[in-house]
């Protein structure tokens, strides 16, 4: 019974909303797009590049809109959410360009909002508002926790934690866990522990050697200004999924806390960001999952597809459904295929469309577009033929960062070099079936993949104009999201 008037109260919450924000775009036609990846994906250094090109007016030939001169200007606004931090547009342009070094870090959300001033295609002079949200993947991927016990949760984390090479780096907190009696005392020294060990299995998870995907609760790795707090002090326990736990045992006192992490965490993300968005864009760092090997890659399948699950959450909800249009365009773009030679952007697109298509196949989505592409937001390389003995290697020459090493040769982030970055193999089936070695099994030096972390390229002022970004089909997203709402 609670728990249904709590469910009616929060449909009731997100019908307002719907109703305000469907208001709005009678008058002020908007579209909400969702920038979301897993961390480090690129999505701060795609909204830079994107809101540069439009406001500056980049070299976008595919951006049809653009590209045929019906794009008057695009300026930035005061964003509508008095509550949300404003995404630092400023400062990532002057450190891309004039430090040529990446943003730091993004550890919370943040908003913006683009007015476009462009001519339909029968000649009326129209304004499009975009409002862009960034925000962490991790969020993303707690919302499936809304459909979730506690009790399934902990034996789904228990089943991933014993897999693969998971099992070594949750050894220490599973063996902690062995200790525990879930239907003994409720205990806050043993539950401190646990939640301890268990994040820090979680951040081992994340490292560049294992580069795992599936990692929630997100906010126990960003857990910002709830750390310490009960909401976010729990772990799982080895406890039946179908049995109802003792009062005042410790898997009550779990439980308890999880469905607080929910009430506090999950749900008004979900209603104040998620329930909101029309157009996704999920950026996909897939190098980093080939780096670190076989099980990155099938982590990041899982993880895929459990974000497609999210959307099928976004429109289970009936009544703000009458209100709003739920999400029904969602792009799937593989980042930083500057790495790669032209030759293999393809086959990288490739690599993300069977694991995208996997997961929409069982996710039922029907009625949302979904599309898949390889980017590079900000590109850092160029492309050149290198002569080896007879042969010319098609490669790429960049500026590693400092500190990157390759063959034994550390880079002092000055100077450029060229490197054969290898094929992305056509047999999508051998690599799928674990047929590459990475960071998680084996040295550097016999990785099939070492992708170097370049700097951000060099580019000349023109006097007071910032010069454009270069881009790969970065322009062809841009399409894809909003040239529909261009016409
Ligand atoms: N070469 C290249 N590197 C990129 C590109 N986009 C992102 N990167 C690299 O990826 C890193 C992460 O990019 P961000 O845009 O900060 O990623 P994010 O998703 O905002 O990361 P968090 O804020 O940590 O979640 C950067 O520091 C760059 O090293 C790109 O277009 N080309
Ligand atoms: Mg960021």
């Amino acid at each position: 019974m609670a728990s249904s008037l709590s469910e009616l109260v929060e449909e009731a919450r997100l019908s307002a909303r719907a109703l305000l924000d469907y208001g709005e775009g009678l008058f002020n036609p908007t579209v909400r797009l969702g920038v979301t990846g897993l961390s480090r994906a690129g999505k701060t250094v795609f909204i830079t590049a994107l809101v540069h090109g439009l406001t500056r007016g980049g070299r976008f030939p595919v951006f049809e809109s653009l590209a045929t001169g019906r794009i008057a200007g695009a300026r930035l606004a005061p964003q509508p959410d008095d509550a949300v931090p404003r995404f630092a547009y400023e400062d990532h342009v002057r450190t891309l360009i004039d430090e040529r070094r990446w943003p730091n870090s993004t550890v919370d959300i943040s908003e913006l909002r683009l007015v476009i001033d462009y001519q339909r295609r029968n000649g009326a002079d129209r304004t499009l508002t975009v409002d862009i949200v960034d925000y962490p993947g991790e969020w993303l991927l707690d919302l499936p926790l809304l459909n979730k016990s506690y009790e399934q949760w902990s034996a789904e984390s228990l089943a991933l934690a014993r897999q693969g090479p998971r099992a070594a780096i949750a050894s220490e907190w599973l063996a902690h866990l062995g200790t525990l009696e879930a239907i003994g005392r409720e205990n806050e020294q043993a539950t401190l522990i646990a939640a301890r060990l268990f994040t820090d299995y979680l951040r081992a998870c994340r490292d560049e050697r294992f580069a795992m995907s599936l990692l929630p609760p997100g906010r126990f790795l960003m857990p910002g200004n709830l750390a310490g707090s009960p909401a976010l002090t729990f772990a799982p326990l080895d406890v039946p999924v179908d049995t109802a736990a003792p009062d005042g045992s410790l898997w009550a006192m779990m439980r308890r806390r999880y469905e607080a992490y929910k009430d506090v965490v999950v749900r008004p993300f979900f209603r104040d960001h998620f329930s909101r968005l029309d157009r996704q864009i999920v950026l996909v760092d897939a190098l980093a999952a080939f780096n670190a090997g076989p099980e990155a890659l099938h982590d990041l399948e899982a993880a895929l597809a459990g974000i497609l699950d999210c959307f099928r959450i976004g429109r289970s909800t009936i009544l703000s459904q009458l209100f709003r249009p739920r999400v029904d365009r969602i792009l799937f773009a593989a980042t930083k295929a500057d790495h790669l030679h032209h030759l293999s952007h393809d086959r990288l697109e490739a690599v993300l469309r069977r694991t995208v298509d996997k997961a929409v196949a069982r996710s039922e989505l029907a009625g949302a577009a979904v599309d898949v592409v390889a980017i590079a937001a900000v590109r850092a390389t160029r492309e050149a033929q290198v002569q080896r003995g007879r042969d010319k290697l098609p490669s790429i020459l960049g500026t590693p960062a400092a500190g990157e090493v390759a063959n034994g040769e550390s880079f002092d982030g000055e100077t450029e070099v060229a490197t054969f970055p290898g094929d992305l193999p056509t047999d999508l089936d051998g690599f799928f079936g674990g047929g590459f070695s990475g960071l998680s099994s084996t040295a550097a030096d016999k990785a099939d993949f070492r992708f170097l972390k370049f700097r951000p390229p060099l580019l000349e002022r023109q006097g007071a104009e910032e010069p454009a970004l270069p881009h790969i089909r970065l322009d062809r997203a841009l399409q894809f999201l909003i040239g529909d709402r261009l016409q």
